[in-house]
């Protein structure tokens, strides 16, 4: 047999979250690798698993639920998995505030869940299952100090982040309490064309190449004051790899070091699209505002850079160009058919 074929030489992960944009993203990384890719799905005849079928034909679907603790404990006995990545979540914030307590359940005690499965199936001996939790910047909400690193205080802003917290925290005290290889990424902002349209990035460069096209008339949006520190998803997946290939568990921020504010975002946009100001399309609407808004973000991935030697390969100019021209194809690809 073909080694790479031979199931039992390969190295096995289990991804939650798989249909989300970073779930596509580290599946297409970790098949490069030489992975055999296992993605967690819930719900019946789920709408996503066609598509994902269509993209990463390699994927094995395997049906579980954050929610149903049973479920995961099945999926990790069936798929014993040498690396668990834990991506799913809600991860828009501005639903968070709508759905507050369903995000409590998903977003923080599904990694309690997650972790106890762990703890029950272990893995093969000498072999434990690695975990890599997706921590998120939004931890640091109005944030205490800048930039943040993996020691400034968190002070979350939305129940997403109060739960993303509860998921932080869960992950290391099972790593101090159980000794489980348990580590978290604190994630900022990462974009890029397979973004939900729902995100201010894609959203702006979608409605952008709409308008080009004569498609739409405006984009209506909150707060536009607002800065990030905004990478790409593709850039980020590589350092949750490689969190889990370390000797010891441990907790990275993953960022560019670079902030912008939406402003920025949108100036490039529009200059790239080749509609001119943005000003002339742009309209505020407070249905868009937060009831509680996080300022500004800027992360420091000194950490990550110099213990795991990770660095970001694509800029801000870069990524837009890149969101941009992805926009206007798909949006061409559409009207055509
Ligand atoms: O908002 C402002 C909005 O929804 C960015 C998630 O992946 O990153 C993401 O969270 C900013 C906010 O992302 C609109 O008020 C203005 O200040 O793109 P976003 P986010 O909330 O920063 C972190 C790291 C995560 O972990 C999350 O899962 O843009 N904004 N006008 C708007 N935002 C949206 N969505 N739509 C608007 O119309």
């Amino acid at each position: 047999m073909h080694p790479v074929l031979d199931l039992t030489l390969m190295r096995k992960a289990f991804i939650t979250g798989i249909t989300g944009q970073d779930g596509r993203h580290l599946a297409e990384f970790l098949h490069g690798k030489g992975y055999k890719v296992f993605g967690m799905m819930k719900g019946q005849h789920n709408p996503r698993a066609e598509l994902l079928r269509d993209e990463f034909p390699y994927v094995e679907i395997i049906p579980g639920d954050l929610t149903d603790l049973t479920s995961l404990v099945t999926a990790l006995e069936q798929v014993q998995p040498d690396e668990f990545y834990n991506l799913g979540a809600i991860s828009f914030v501005a639903m968070s505030f709508n759905q507050a307590e369903l995000t409590a359940n998903v977003t923080g005690l599904g990694v309690l869940r997650a972790l106890e499965a762990i703890r029950m199936v272990g893995g093969a001996q000498n072999n434990p299952i690695r975990f890599y939790q997706a921590s998120s910047s939004e931890m640091f909400g109005k944030v205490r100090e800048v930039p943040q690193t993996e020691l400034t205080p968190f002070h979350p802003r939305s129940p997403y982040g109060v739960a993303k917290v509860f998921g932080h925290h869960i992950t290391m005290n099972y790593r101090e309490s159980y000794g489980l290889h348990a580590s978290s990424g604190i994630l900022f902002n990462h974009e890029g064309p397979r973004r939900g349209l729902e995100f201010v990035t894609r959203k702006i460069t979608n409605t952008a190449a709409r308008i080009k096209l004569g498609i739409e008339k405006e984009l209506v949006l909150g707060n536009t004051d607002a800065k990030r520190d905004w990478g790409y998803a593709g850039d980020y997946v590589k350092a949750m790899w490689m969190m889990l290939q370390q000797d010891e568990p441990d907790d990275y921020v993953i960022a560019t070091g670079e902030t912008h504010s939406v402003e920025e975002f949108l100036t490039l946009t529009f200059e790239k699209v080749g509609l001119g100001d943005w000003k002339n399309y742009v309209r505020h609407d407070p249905k868009f505002l937060r009831p509680a808004e996080v300022d500004l973000l800027i992360g420091d991935p000194s950490k990550a850079k110099t213990k795991l030697g990770w660095q970001p390969e694509v800029g801000f100019d870069k990524l837009v160009e890149m969101m941009v021209e992805h926009d206007i194809a798909y949006e061409t690809r559409r009207l055509k058919k």
